[in-house]
C-alpha cells in the first residue's frame, strides 16, 4: 500500500473521549441549543451575544482538554503513509496531536474573522471574542465557523481528495450534516472504506461496501492504525 492516499474524515465522536461534547448524542450540544438559534447567520444578526457566549464557552473548554489516543494514532499513520485529514470538528485536537494536512470543513474555534470579509482571519487562541469587538476592517469580529446555511468553502477540495483516496476512514460522525456527509459518495469503487463509530454497524452506508468498526475511537482507531501500518510494512 506504499504511497497510497489515505483520507480520514472525522466528526465530534473522535473528540468525545477528550471530554468535548458531541452534537446529537444524548448529552450533545444540540440537546441544549437549537442549532438554528446559535449556529446560523440569522442568530448572529439577531442575538450576537448568545452566539459569542456559545463559542466563547466552547473555546475556553478546549483550552483544558487534550487529544486522545485516536488523534495520536492518526498522527502515527501519517508518519508512514500519505494521510489527509478532513474534519468537521472546529477543535484543534488533530493539530495538537501533531497531525499535518488538516482540512477544517466547518471552521476553527481558535480563529476569528471579519463579518464582511471571510478571508480576513485572525488567530485568537482560547480567548473570548468580546461583543462589539471589531476586525481590522472595522466590521464586527465573528467566530471563524461555518454556520448552518453558510457555504462550506473547502468542500470541493475535500471531494477531490476523497475521489483520489485508496483508503477512506470515517470516524465518529453521524453523517447527518451536508455537504460533509455526502463525501462518501465520491469514494471510488476500489476505495477501501472503514466506518468507525460507537454504533457504526447500526448506520449502514447506503450503496457502499465498508468495514464497520464499532467501539470508542480512542480504543478502536489505534488498533485499526496498527493493522494498516503492518499492511504497509508488509507491502514494501
Ligand atoms: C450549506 C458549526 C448551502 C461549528 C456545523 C435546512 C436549513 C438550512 C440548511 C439545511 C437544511 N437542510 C439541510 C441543510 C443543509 C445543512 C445541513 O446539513 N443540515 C442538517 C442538520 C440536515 N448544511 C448546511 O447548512 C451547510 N451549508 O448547506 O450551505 C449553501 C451553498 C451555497 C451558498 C450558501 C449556502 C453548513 C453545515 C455546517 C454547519 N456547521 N458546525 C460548530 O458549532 O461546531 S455542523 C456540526 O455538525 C458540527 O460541525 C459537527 O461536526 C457536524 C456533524 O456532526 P457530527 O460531527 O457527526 O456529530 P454528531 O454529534 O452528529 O455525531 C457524533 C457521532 O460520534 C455519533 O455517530 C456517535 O455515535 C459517535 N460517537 C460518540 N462518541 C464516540 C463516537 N464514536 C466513536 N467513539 C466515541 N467515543
Amino acid at each position: 500500500m506504499a504511497n497510497i492516499e489515505i483520507v480520514v474524515l472525522t466528526g465530534a465522536g473522535i473528540s468525545a473521549e477528550s471530554g468535548l461534547p458531541t452534537f446529537r448524542d444524548s448529552n450533545g450540544l444540540w440537546k441544549h441549543y437549537r442549532f438554528e438559534d446559535i449556529a446560523s447567520p440569522v442568530a448572529w444578526r439577531n442575538h450576537p451575544a448568545d452566539v459569542l457566549d456559545f463559542y466563547n464557552m466552547r473555546r475556553r473548554f478546549l483550552a483544558d482538554v487534550e487529544p486522545n489516543e485516536a488523534h495520536w494514532a492518526i498522527s502515527r499513520l501519517q508518519e508512514v503513509a500519505s494521510v489527509q485529514v478532513v474534519t468537521q470538528n472546529v477543535d484543534n485536537l488533530h493539530e495538537r496531536a501533531g497531525t499535518k494536512n488538516i482540512l477544517h470543513l466547518h471552521g476553527e474555534l481558535t480563529k476569528a474573522r471579519s463579518s464582511t470579509n471571510p478571508n480576513l482571519i485572525t488567530e485568537i487562541g482560547y480567548r473570548d471574542i468580546l461583543l462589539g469587538e471589531k476586525a481590522a476592517d472595522g466590521s464586527l469580529l465573528r467566530p471563524h465557523i461555518v454556520w448552518f446555511g453558510e457555504e462550506v468553502p473547502f468542500i470541493s477540495r475535500a471531494i477531490e481528495l476523497v475521489s483520489r483516496a485508496a483508503v477512506f476512514i470515517v470516524i465518529g460522525t453521524s453523517l447527518q450534516v451536508y455537504p460533509a456527509a455526502g463525501l462518501l459518495q465520491y469514494a471510488s469503487k476500489s476505495c477501501r472504506i472503514f466506518y468507525v463509530d460507537l454504533k457504526a454497524s447500526l448506520n449502514r452506508l447506503p450503496g457502499l461496501t465498508a468495514q464497520y468498526i464499532d467501539g470508542p475511537a480512542a480504543t478502536v482507531v489505534p488498533a485499526l492504525v496498527s493493522d494498516l501500518i503492518n499492511e504497509l510494512q508488509q507491502s514494501k
